[in-house]
């Protein structure tokens, strides 16, 4: 009964703090961690869902096999499944790894501050205002990235031949491999 009161409505759920929680949240749609080490595993689709994990080093898992929309702030390490993931940051990015495996998922960065990401299996990435450095930790295949304003710089995975389609970077450097051989 309790899992279908959470169901409905605006559902907010916030854990301790101070201690490193784990848990497994379904159709709750905003998410409060707090200083210490959080791991939230989403275990229903998330429609526009707000999380925000505060301080310490935490991660999210968004459901496989779904549509996911996320707001997400102050998480280090975002996983997404095999469905079409929209993931947008609503805080700054310092050094987060987000990889949102299959389908055609986006990521947006926070605008009017400094980003810096290592992104995988994104197939669109739009940054901000700021200089947001995007380090691309696996091969890109027609990528889509748009980093804005900013002195913005992008990386690309080494010993891999990479296709991206880049707009609004100042700086690109790529893998060894593609900048000899192609
Ligand atoms: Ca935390
Ligand atoms: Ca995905």
């Amino acid at each position: 009964m309790e899992r279908s009161t959470l169901a409905g409505g605006a559902d907010t759920l916030t854990l301790l703090t101070g201690v490193n929680n784990s848990v497994n949240a379904a159709n709750v749609e905003s998410i409060l961690g707090g200083s210490g080490n959080d791991t939230l595993v989403l275990t229903a689709q998330a429609t526009g869902a707000t999380i925000d994990l505060g301080t310490g080093s935490d991660t999210l898992t968004l459901l496989t096999g779904v549509n996911n929309s996320v707001n997400v702030a102050n998480v280090e390490s975002i996983l997404g499944g095999s469905g079409t993931d929209t993931v947008a940051l609503t805080a700054q990015a310092t050094g987060a790894t987000i990889d949102l495996a299959g389908g055609a998922d986006t990521l947006t960065l926070l605008t009017g501050v400094n980003n810096s990401v290592n992104a995988a299996n994104i197939e669109s990435i739009l940054g901000g205002s700021g200089s947001d450095t995007l380090v691309l930790t696996t091969q890109a295949t027609g990528a889509t990235i748009d980093l804005g304003a900013g002195a913005d710089t992008l990386t690309l995975l080494t010993g891999v031949n990479n296709s991206v389609n880049v707009a609004n970077v100042e700086s690109i450097l790529a893998g060894r491999r593609t900048t000899r051989w192609c």
